[in-house]
């Protein structure tokens, strides 16, 4: 049989407290599902030369880690991947600068990530790479002479060609992509927005009526993988988490107010100001709601070594003080926002204990809170779910109460039309949206990746690297 290796830019050691983030939580469960191998940066920098991978094994699993050099992960982590990657293909343009120089350093890292995982890659393994940090890495692997299935999955969006083509090297990004044999994205806009990049470069006649594509000797498979939650465990979390002493203590200091509630990585693709500015119009065109309503935005802090990381957790801090100074009582602060990690238990319990969830990011690719949030009701008096349409889930989660979330004052309203909505509509909404849930849930969707890898023939002459990088 064959073993599975993950591989993604951060990987979250087992028994230390995981940075919160929907790529660990998708690689651990295809790995507890299977077992194999998961490799990538521990998280630990140097100044001078990386030393030796270090390997954990624990439940089936074996973590490897690598680490990197400070200046390296600067400019490749912080520059390359997140200050030109990461907003360009959320759109944000004003967001995003191009440096040679991190450039340079991205590729010589995803050189270093396939030197160091080389050695530990078995004849039978299936490679299963994470997320727009790791682009280039099969072509590397490629090159080395690697002939086994290689897989890509990108857990963000993909910009369609008009977007992409800001990117001078968008040609050698789509091409580093022909280098896997399956090539998995959220939605069907994502799909849409790499044929429209893969048509451009290569031409229509590259895109086969099956949906493949064929570049020179190569096959791609391309499909649509939405991401998933483990639904038994989140109704479990949130059921048993709703007794323990944070949850309770949160609960018990609404005094019987309704609950709203967001999580998220502070990222300004959230869209956390513009929801605090649709928080605040609510309170101003809905005032019955003074005093009897909490919001509680949970935020932890993310990227801090990025300028635009520090500038929305300012922008965020203003306008959380300017609607707590405006509004808030001796007894009654409308918005409690928190920078602070919890164990994912302990937010599913509060997200059970929410009336409203409250998800709006300006894009993302698919939103796991907001599955969790449906996920950790109780279906039998359940809250209602705010999603912005821009979110990759909501092309499944289409029962929601669906927003714009650059538009503030609709988005008031759809707050005051969640807490206003009788049981009946809740309970449809719910149920709707909980079967889809457990039809693709976590464990289908790495099921039915790595079963696309399988059936990828490891013989074909799928070997020559298409060549991508400078
Ligand atoms: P993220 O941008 O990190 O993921 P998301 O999908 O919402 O966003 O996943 C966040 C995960 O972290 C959730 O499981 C959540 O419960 C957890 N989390 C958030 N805040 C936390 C906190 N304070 N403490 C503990 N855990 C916390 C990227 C893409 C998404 C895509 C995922 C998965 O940006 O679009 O859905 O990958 O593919």
């Amino acid at each position: 049989m064959s073993r599975l290796v993950c591989v993604s830019n951060r990987i979250s050691l087992p028994r230390k407290s995981a940075a919160p983030g929907g790529l660990a939580v998708g690689v651990l469960s295809a790995l507890k599902r299977t077992g194999g191998l998961w490799f990538g940066w521990g998280g630990e920098t140097v100044e001078g030369q990386p030393g030796d991978i270090e390997r954990h094994i624990r439940d089936g699993v074996t973590y490897a880690t690598m680490e990197l050099r400070q200046r390296d992960f600067d400019l490749y982590y912080n520059g390359y991947s997140n200050q030109l990657l990461w907003p360009l293909f959320h759109y944000f343009l004003r967001g995003m600068r191009y440096n040679v120089e991190e450039r340079d350093a991205y590729e010589a890292v995803n050189r270093q990530f396939a030197q160091k995982l080389l050695p530990l890659l078995e004849p039978s393994d299936l490679i299963w790479v994470h997320d727009y940090h790791l682009i280039p890495l099969g072509r590397h692997l490629r090159e080395a002479g690697v002939r086994r299935p290689m897989g890509f999955f990108l857990h963000i969006p993909f910009p369609n060609i008009e977007m992409l083509r800001v990117l001078p090297s968008y040609a050698e990004l789509l091409r580093d992509l022909t280098n896997y044999d399956v090539v998995g994205f959220q939605t069907e806009n994502d799909l849409q927005a790499f044929y429209s990049g893969i048509q451009h470069l290569f031409g229509a006649e590259a895109i086969r009526g099956d949906g493949r594509v064929r570049v020179g000797e190569r096959l791609i498979r391309v499909d649509v993988f939405p991401i998933g939650v483990d639904v038994a465990t989140t109704q479990n979390e949130a059921m048993e988490a709703m007794s323990s002493d944070v949850v309770r203590r949160m609960y018990d200091s609404l005094m019987g107010r309704h609950l709203m509630m967001g999580v998220d990585r502070l990222d300004y693709s959230k869209g956390l100001v513009e929801r605090f500015s649709a928080y605040q119009h609510f309170l101003e065109t809905y005032p019955e709601n003074v005093g009897r309503i909490t919001y509680l935005q949970i935020a932890p802090l993310s990227r801090a070594d990025v300028k635009a990381y520090v500038e929305i957790r300012q922008s965020l801090e203003q306008a959380a003080g300017r609607t707590n100074g405006r509004f808030a009582d001796t007894d009654w602060t409308p918005i409690r926002y928190l920078n602070r990690n919890f164990p994912h238990a302990t937010l599913m319990g509060m997200l059970r204990s929410a009336h409203v969830g409250i998800v709006t990011p300006l894009r993302d690719g698919m939103n796991l809170v907001a599955k969790e949030f449906v996920a950790s009701q109780n279906p039998d008096d359940p809250g209602v779910l705010i999603l912005s349409n821009l979110a990759g889930a909501a092309r499944e989660l289409t029962s929601a109460v669906l927003v714009n979330p650059y538009d503030s004052r609709a988005v008031g309203h759809a707050i005051q039309a969640a807490l206003s909505m009788p049981l009946p509509e809740r309970r449809e909404r719910h149920a709707a949206m909980l079967q889809i849930l457990r039809r693709n849930d976590i464990a289908a969707w790495s099921r039915r990746f790595v079963e696309a890898l399988e059936k990828v023939d490891g013989s074909e002459p799928r070997v020559r690297a298409v060549s991508g990088g400078s």
